[in-house]
């Protein structure tokens, strides 16, 4: 049994997105918040440097994208998202314009929901191909619910604005040693999250 399988009920799917300021630490921030919650991240992609896509005139941004397991609900993930975001000073001032820092949900477990507050799958995914290269960097076999493979949703025209970049890199937080003893971290100072994590250091249950 996997540790996913046996202390979170779904899998998470989350990019990252930054195209203000220093774009790589705040991708890094961002991944740091959210998984200092009840977040447990597996794997994070390569970074890409990708043309912007709608909006206004931008500069590049950097995507990555996440993979984790977790059992909270949707709307505290959602909450870890803002609360990155705020932590890299995101302001919002236009629709898909620049940004320091933006956190979706791609894909929780199979959850759907047509919520505008809360669209799962989330509802561009499919037509990105700054989340869906990434994505399949880390997961040939990767599944859109409600459009299936990813690997058939990238037609290869689209991917010709995202370009890796091997000269950058995330690191994930360190890892619980595997008697469960020791923690080394994560080390970067944290903002607070402000969101109730209940049973972030609990055992599974
Ligand atoms: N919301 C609904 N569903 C979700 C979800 N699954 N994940 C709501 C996250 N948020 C979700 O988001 C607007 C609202 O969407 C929030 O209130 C949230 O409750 P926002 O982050 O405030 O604003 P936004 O990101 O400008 O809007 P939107 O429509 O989510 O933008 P997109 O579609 O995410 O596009 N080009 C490149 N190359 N790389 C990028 O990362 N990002 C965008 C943003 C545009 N172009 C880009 C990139
Ligand atoms: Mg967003």
């Amino acid at each position: 049994m996997t540790a996913r399988e046996a202390c979170h009920d779904r899998a998470l799917v989350l990019s990252l997105g930054s195209n203000l300021g220093d774009r790589l630490a705040n991708l890094q921030l961002g991944l740091d918040v959210v998984g200092s919650g009840a977040v447990d991240l597996e794997a994070v992609s390569s970074v890409y440097e990708t043309d912007p896509v709608g909006g206004p005139d931008q500069a590049d941004y950097l995507n990555a994208v996440l993979l984790a397991g977790s059992s909270l609900p949707a709307r505290e993930i959602l909450g870890l998202c803002a609360t990155a975001e705020a932590a890299a000073g995101r302001v919002r001032m236009e629709r898909w314009g620049p940004r320091t820092l933006d956190v979706d949900i791609i894909v929780y477990g199979e959850q759907v929901s047509a919520d505008p507050a809360l669209t799962l799958p989330h509802p561009r995914a499919y037509e990105r191909a700054f989340v869906l290269v990434p994505w399949l960097e880390l997961d040939p076999h990767a599944e859109l619910p409600g459009w299936g493979a990813v690997a058939g949703l990238l037609a290869p025209a689209t991917a010709t604005g995202v370009r890796r970049r091997s000269d950058l890199r995330l690191a994930l937080p360190d890892r619980p040693s595997k008697d469960g003893a020791a923690h080394n971290g994560p080390a970067r100072n944290l903002p607070a999250t402000g969101i109730a994590t209940p049973g972030a250091d609990a055992p599974c249950s």
